[in-house]
C-alpha cells in the first residue's frame, strides 16, 4: 500500500530533509504534496527524480485524500494549521514545540516509547532535538537500573537554528556581526537557547526536562539541564550525568548500550575514540561514548551523547514515527 504524504515547511532546512529521507528509506509514498509559506511558493525540490512544485500553504491546502502530513515550519504555523489538517482527517506528525506537552498528543521516540502510538489523536509530536539523542539511550538504562535524577550539559549546532544559524558562523568568522543570535557564535559559544523564562531557565533546557519525563513517562525522575550553542554546523553533543536508584556495573551498561536499537558505542580512549559531531553529521544513530563511573556519588555514571540533530534529532524521527503509523493504517 502507497500513502499521500503533505510536507508543511519543505523549504526548510528540516523540510528538506523529510524528502531526502522518505526517498532514502523508500517510504510507499504515492502523492507528495509541498507546502511553504508565500516566499517560497513556486520552488521546485525533487523526490526520486520527479520534480514537485511547492505551493503556498493555506487553509484549504488540505483535502482528505492526504493520508499523513509532516510538518516543520514553526510553532505558530503548527498551532494553526495541525488542527485544520486533523479535521479533514489528515494525521499530522509536528516537528515543533506547539503540541508537545498537549495530554492528548503522544511525543514520540520510535526506538523507546513506540507504543504509545496507539492513543493518538490526529496529532503526534516529534520531541526536541537535544531531548531525542538523549532518550535513545538512557531507555534502556532506566530499565536495567532506574534513574533518579539527570544533569544535562548541551553543546548545540547552529543549524538547530535553522539556515540563519549557519549564516551567523559562516559570516562570524568573516567578522560580520550576528544577525540571529544576540552575540557573534563564531569563536565563541552562548548559554542561551531559545528564549529565557521567569525560572532562570530557556525554554530549550525546561523542554529537554519536561519532554525527557513524558517520553520515559516518569514524572519522579529529577532533571536538570543547561542548554548552549558552540559554533558547529551539525550535530548536537550532550554532556549527560545519571544517578540511578540501583547499583550497576559498567561491564552492564557497555552490554546494554551495545544491545539498544539506534545506538552506537565509540567509546576507546586510549586510540582517542569518542563521539563527535563531525562523524555524527548525515546519519541517524545515536553515538555514545565517555562512559565512565562518576565517583562523586554512589551509583553515578556520566556519557557523552552526539547526534545529527537535524536527522535523528529532527527530519529521520519525524518519518521512523510515520513508518510506525503507516504499519497501522
Ligand atoms: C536548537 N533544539 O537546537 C533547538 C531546535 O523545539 O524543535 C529545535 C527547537 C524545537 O536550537
Amino acid at each position: 500500500k502507497k500513502f499521500n504524504i503533505a510536507i508543511v515547511g519543505a523549504t526548510g532546512m528540516v523540510g528538506r530533509t523529510f524528502i531526502k529521507i522518505l526517498e532514502e528509506r523508500n517510504f510507499p509514498v504515492k502523492n507528495l504534496y509541498l507546502f511553504a509559506s508565500s516566499k517560497s511558493k513556486g520552488t521546485k525540490l525533487k523526490f526520486k527524480g520527479k520534480e514537485y512544485t511547492v505551493q503556498k500553504l493555506t487553509e484549504n491546502s488540505f483535502n482528505e485524500d492526504i493520508d499523513i502530513a509532516l510538518f516543520s515550519a514553526g510553532s505558530e504555523v503548527s498551532k494553526k494549521f495541525a488542527p485544520i489538517a486533523k479535521e479533514k482527517g489528515v494525521i499530522v506528525v509536528d516537528n515543533s514545540s506547539a503540541w508537545r506537552m498537549h495530554k492528548e498528543v503522544p511525543l514520540i521516540v520510535p526506538e523507546v516509547n513506540p507504543n504509545d502510538i496507539s492513543w493518538h489523536q490526529g496529532i503526534i509530536a516529534n520531541p526536541n532535538c537535544s531531548t531525542i539523542q538523549c532518550v535513545v539511550p538512557l531507555k534502556p538504562l532506566h530499565d536495567a537500573f532506574k534513574i533518579k535524577r539527570i544533569v544535562y550539559s548541551t553543546y548545540q549546532a547552529v543549524s538547530g537554528s535553522g539556515l540563519g544559524g549557519i549564516e551567523d558562523l559562516e559570516m562570524g568568522i568573516k567578522g560580520k556581526e550576528p544577525k540571529k543570535y544576540p552575540h557573534p557564535i563564531a569563536f565563541n559559544c552562548l548559554p542561551h537557547i531559545d528564549v529565557f523564562l521567569e525560572n532562570g531557565y530557556t525554554k530549550e533546557e525546561m523542554k529537554m526536562i519536561e519532554e525527557t519525563k513524558k517520553i520515559l513517562n516518569d514524572y519522579n525522575l529529577k532533571i536538570t539541564a543547561t542548554t548552549v550553542r558552540i559554533p558547529v554546523r551539525y550535530g548536537h553533543s550532550v554532556s549527560i550525568n545519571l544517578e540511578f536508584e540501583n547499583s550497576f556495573n559498567l561491564d552492564k551498561i557497555y552490554e546494554i548500550l551495545k544491545n539498544a536499537k539506534g545506538v552506537i558505542i565509540q567509546d576507546d580512549v586510549s586510540n582517542n575514540i569518542y563521539p563527535m559531531p563531525i562523524n555524527a553529521e548525515g546519519t541517524d544513530e545515536v553515538y555514545v561514548g565517555r562512559i565512565r563511573r562518576d565517583f562523586s556519588i554512589e551509583n553515578g555514571i556520566n556519557l557523552w551523547v552526539v547526534a545529527d540533530n537535524i536527522r535523528k534529532g529532527a527530519a529521520t524521527n519525524t518519518v521512523q514515527i510515520a513508518e510506525l503509523l503507516i504499519n497501522q493504517l
